[in-house]
């Protein structure tokens, strides 16, 4: 008994070794844990074992059987890793070498990626709001609940204009007025443009798009959140991309959430566009503050909410595999005309 089951354990790390679908692996799963498979038949010979001997023989097998699942939920793993990073390498990426027919004039990506969007929301019952790139203190951060000496300011650097007034720093901005205007219930998203004066890097841009998204209604729940993500990302990538969700903080959540994407561009392995990482992050979200939603004139005993704040510009860059976000910006018509057919 034990040399069957010693020599049935080299054939499972033989035969898993060279398992390189899911179809191969499903067959070996049969072969072994299946109701006639190898591992039934090591347990059906147990009656034939001297009773000494069983108790060790017995103990055998079922390592043998953990053995043989660890290693099967092991490689189903890396096999669908391996599916997702081959999706990831076949997807259209952007090339800045092709030459352009510079006669036809071509949509730039962040447009055809913030229409696409438009069109998913609006298929979910969301208004498509606009708000000015200029704004005030009061909507940008007071209405927010950031009052003026809250150090939440710090982390994003304004610039101000002579008379007090500011480029908008989030579409955050917006969500008083969207809240005063419609009252409660509201579905909105509202694209816009950011200012922050920060240090560029691949993925970090001092002029770059968000998307803004209110959901407002009687009991809203952190599911609603989860599934309006879900839907959005797989309606934009088409395929299954990966996400994380951490806690987060805002000072217009409660609770706040982060959701990182898996980076596109190297498959999670760690490149420039993802400061070596593996992850960026895309959409931050969370449950609105009772404060905010006082503050928009919705009673937060009767209503509750969830917004988000999708980096429009780092999701086109994920989508179309923009390796550098400072592209979106060069005004290289060659390598931006490309984007077209997408
Ligand atoms: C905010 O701006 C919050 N207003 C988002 C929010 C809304 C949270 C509603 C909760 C509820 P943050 O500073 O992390 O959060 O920016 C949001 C997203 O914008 C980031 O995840 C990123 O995708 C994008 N982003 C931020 N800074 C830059 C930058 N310098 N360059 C490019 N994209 C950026």
């Amino acid at each position: 008994m034990k040399e069957k089951i010693s020599s049935l354990k080299e054939q499972f790390i033989a035969e898993i070794a060279n398992a390189d679908s899911a179809e191969l692996l499903e067959a070996i799963r049969i072969a072994f844990l299946g109701k006639k498979g190898y591992i039934t038949d090591l347990l059906k010979g147990l009656r034939d074992v001297p009773n000494e001997d069983k108790k060790e023989a017995g103990q055998l097998i079922n390592a043998l059987k953990n053995e043989v699942e660890a290693g099967i939920a092991d490689k189903a793993k890396s096999i669908e890793e391996e599916a997702l990073l081959g999706a990831i390498r076949s997807a259209k990426k952007y090339n800045p070498t092709i030459p352009s027919n510079a006669k036809s004039g071509s949509y730039h990506p962040i447009t055809l990626i913030q229409r696409e969007l438009e069109g998913i929301f609006d298929s979910m019952g969301f208004t498509v709001e606009d708000y000015p790139e200029i704004v005030d203190d009061y909507s940008c951060f007071e209405a927010v609940n950031v009052p003026k000496d809250h150090p939440a300011r710090d982390m994003q650097d304004t610039y101000y204009i002579e008379n007090g007034q500011l480029l908008k720093t989030q579409t955050s901005a917006a969500q008083n007025f969207i809240m005063r205007k419609y009252g409660a219930p509201l579905r909105a998203i509202f694209p816009g443009r950011c200012f922050r004066n920060e240090s560029t890097d691949a993925c970090h841009e001092n002029t770059f798009f968000q998307m803004e998204g209110m959901m407002i209604d009687k009991s809203i729940s952190i599911s609603n959140l989860i599934y309006f993500m879900k839907t959005m990302l797989s309606e934009v990538f088409q395929r299954d991309v990966t996400v994380r969700l951490r806690p987060g903080f805002f000072p217009f959540t409660e609770p706040g959430f982060e959701l990182d994407i898996n980076c596109q561009i190297c498959g999670g392995t760690g490149c420039p566009s993802c400061k070596n990482s593996g992850w960026l992050e895309l959409c931050p979200c969370g449950m609105i503050h009772p404060n905010v939603l006082r503050e928009g004139g919705i009673d937060p005993e009767e209503y509750t909410g969830f917004a988000f704040g999708l980096g429009l510009t780092r999701l086109a860059m994920m989508k179309y595999g923009v390796k550098d976000i400072r592209d979106f910006n060069s005004g290289n018509l060659k390598a931006l005309s490309q984007f077209k057919n997408n």
